[in-house]
């Protein structure tokens, strides 16, 4: 038997923390099989992003497509990207596979503000990767960003984006000025649920990452879309709870809590 597999496009970070590393981590520690195909190569450590280098978007194309003829894949996830012409390339190769469930966490910065998307990007991704997204996972700034709604409260930016095609938004609440993180998702019917967590103390390298992979996992394990998004919260609040500082900058997330200490 083979385990769910989701594709994950992403990129590199050598840290480990955020991109393809922490996807891989996230599916396989909730039992997934993780397939990749790498966007984007990073120089950074774990206080800043140095450089990106987007790879050729025709070979992102070829290794999604050489991967997909062959394996049977239960869902996608969606990282930083990295150019438009790699955005147009796999819109088109997800409109192939339009009934698998598509997360997509729009990476526009990172979480010290490094910028990762230009604003023909922005375009791309609201033109072509929303209409076919199952479930955007923006932080409450990328949602702002998104849609173009700088003063706008959360509810009426998440309803601009649904409007954009995206099925649900789950808008994150870890950069606003509350007590405690909430985190709300929203369909065209309203609000789907919110879940409010303790506020952590530090500052987390690819917690994005490894929430919109978690959700991912547990869609392609079989649950429902609320159910997902609930479970795959709880995994990333623990991963992070039980984080570890390497280097001198932010703490990654611990995605083998659940395995420590037996
Ligand atoms: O956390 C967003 C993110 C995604 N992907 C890569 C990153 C980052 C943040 O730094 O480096 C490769």
């Amino acid at each position: 038997m083979s385990p769910p597999i989701v594709l994950s496009f992403a990129a590199s970070d050598p840290t480990g923390g955020a991109g393809i590393q922490a996807d891989i981590m996230t599916l396989a520690s909730l039992g997934c099989h993780p397939a990749t195909v790498i966007t984007a190569l990073t120089v950074q450590d774990t206080a800043g992003v140095e450089e990106v280098m987007p790879v050729d978007a025709d070979w992102i194309a070829d290794q999604a497509r050489a991967l997909l003829e062959d394996v049977p894949v239960a869902a996608f996830k969606l990282g930083m990207l990295g150019s438009v012409e790699a955005i147009a390339a796999i819109a088109e190769i997800r409109a192939d596979y339009p009934d698998l469930p598509l997360v997509f966490d729009p990476v526009l910065a990172s979480g010290r503000g490094d910028r990762f998307a230009s604003e023909d990007m922005i375009d791309a991704m609201l033109e072509l990767l929303l209409p076919q997204t199952t479930v955007l996972t923006p932080n409450s700034i990328e949602a702002r960003r998104l849609a173009d709604g700088d003063g706008e409260t959360l509810p009426e930016c998440a309803r601009r984006l649904l409007e954009s095609g995206c099925e649900y938004v789950l808008i994150t609440g870890t950069h606003e000025h509350s007590e405690r993180v909430h985190n709300i998702l929203y369909a065209a019917s309203g609000v789907v649920r919110s879940d409010a967590w303790p506020r952590l103390p530090a500052s987390y390298h690819g917690s994005g990452c490894t929430l919109a992979s978690a959700i991912a996992a547990h869609l392609a394990l079989g649950l429902p879309l609320a159910e997902a998004v609930a479970a795959a919260q709880e995994y990333t609040w623990g991963a992070l709870n039980a984080g570890f500082r390497p280097g001198m900058g932010q703490f990654l997330p611990n995605r083998m809590w659940r395995f420590d200490g037996g």
